[in-house]
């Protein structure tokens, strides 16, 4: 049996790697310290069908116009912010992702993110470990979550996870899309435009794909616009906020507490200025990272690859409307 050749950029879950293996002739990039470089993956795929892309590696309209060959792109992530997906579509190139197999776990950490930075969690434990928990006088206040508006910034599947959970504690909620979407679709949830959002949250939620339109959409005017009581959550991708702006704004109380999952540069530096403040906690993009969810990720990419390559309709495709190659 001829088997298709397939390109793997980086990590993959073993089960994922066997099962393409059953069915592919596998060449994988397995140094987990470099990411592959550009030169390695253009030859690499000048005769390759499908592409795993669990290295996240830029894949532009220079790089397909030399891949004559290549069938499908499959991406364990629900973002694809690294890959010119009109420049797919054009070369006829499915583009798979995984987002339904992350929505729960990613809306549990946004969520994590806003209780932990409501409740000052990290100081009070920094505080009680560094041995400065002398009187009660000393602990840290936060703030109620119960009667605050939340305004969520990018309200899709995992926004209105997010939605809910806040319901659950008694939060109003109002949120932005660029379309508002069919009143009635997220209950007890209002769409307002994107300047009323930032004038009337308590606390904002940014779960925004990352786009030309919303790079840098949090800048000096956006949080000039918020409360200075504000507290600011972004597990979406780190530069949809300008970073210098948000530091600005945290050290001139311009607004109260920021808690990131995503950072812009990612990973960042552990000399870099927003580490030295006291208002802000960083997770290491951890949004989907438990086994159940990386595991679901990894098998749902390898469904796209593999249905992909025999010309079958992708299960997860962010470009149905592309004519196969
Ligand atoms: C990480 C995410 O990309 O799916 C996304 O878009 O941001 C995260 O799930 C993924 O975890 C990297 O493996």
């Amino acid at each position: 049996m001829v088997k298709f050749r397939v390109v793997v950029t980086g990590k993959i879950l073993p089960l994922a790697l066997e099962t393409i293996k059953q069915h592919c002739e596998v060449k994988a990039w397995d140094d987990p310290n470099k990411p592959i470089p550009t030169e390695t993956l253009q030859e690499w795929l000048r005769d390759a069908e499908g592409l795993y892309n669990s290295g996240f590696a830029h894949i532009n309209d220079a790089l397909l116009a030399q891949t004559p060959q290549l069938r499908v792109i499959s991406q364990p992530s629900a973002g694809y912010d690294n890959v010119d997906l009109a420049a797919c579509t054009d070369h006829g190139i499915p583009l798979g992702n995984t987002a339904s197999a992350l929505t729960e776990t990613t809306a549990d950490l946004a969520f994590t993110l806003l209780l932990t930075a409501a409740r000052r969690i990290t100081q009070g434990w920094d505080m009680v470990r560094s041995g400065r928990w002398q009187k009660s006088s000393d602990i840290p206040f936060g703030i109620d979550l119960y009667g605050k508006t939340l305004g969520i910034v990018g309200m899709g599947a995992i926004g209105s996870g997010v939605a809910r959970r806040a319901q659950a504690c008694g939060m109003n909620i109002i949120y932005h899309n660029r379309k508002p979407r069919p009143v009635g679709e997220f209950q007890g949830t209002q769409w307002v435009p994107f300047e009323q959002l930032l004038s009337q949250s308590d606390c904002i939620v940014v779960l925004t794909p990352l786009t030309a339109e919303t790079r840098h959409l949090f800048n000096t005017n956006a949080f000039a616009k918020m409360k200075p009581s504000a507290h600011f959550i972004n597990a979406a991708r780190g530069a949809v906020v300008d970073t210098e702006a948000l530091y600005h704004a945290l050290v001139n109380n311009v607004i109260a507490f920021a808690a990131l999952d995503v950072t812009d540069p990612e990973p960042i530096p552990g000399d870099h200025p927003l580490l030295s403040l006291p208002n802000i906690l960083i997770t290491p993009h951890i949004g989907s990272a438990t086994p159940e969810t990386r595991t679901r990720m990894a098998m749902m990419a390898v469904d796209n690859l593999l249905a992909g390559l025999r010309g079958e309709r992708l299960p997860s495709c962010v470009n149905n409307e592309v004519n196969f190659r």
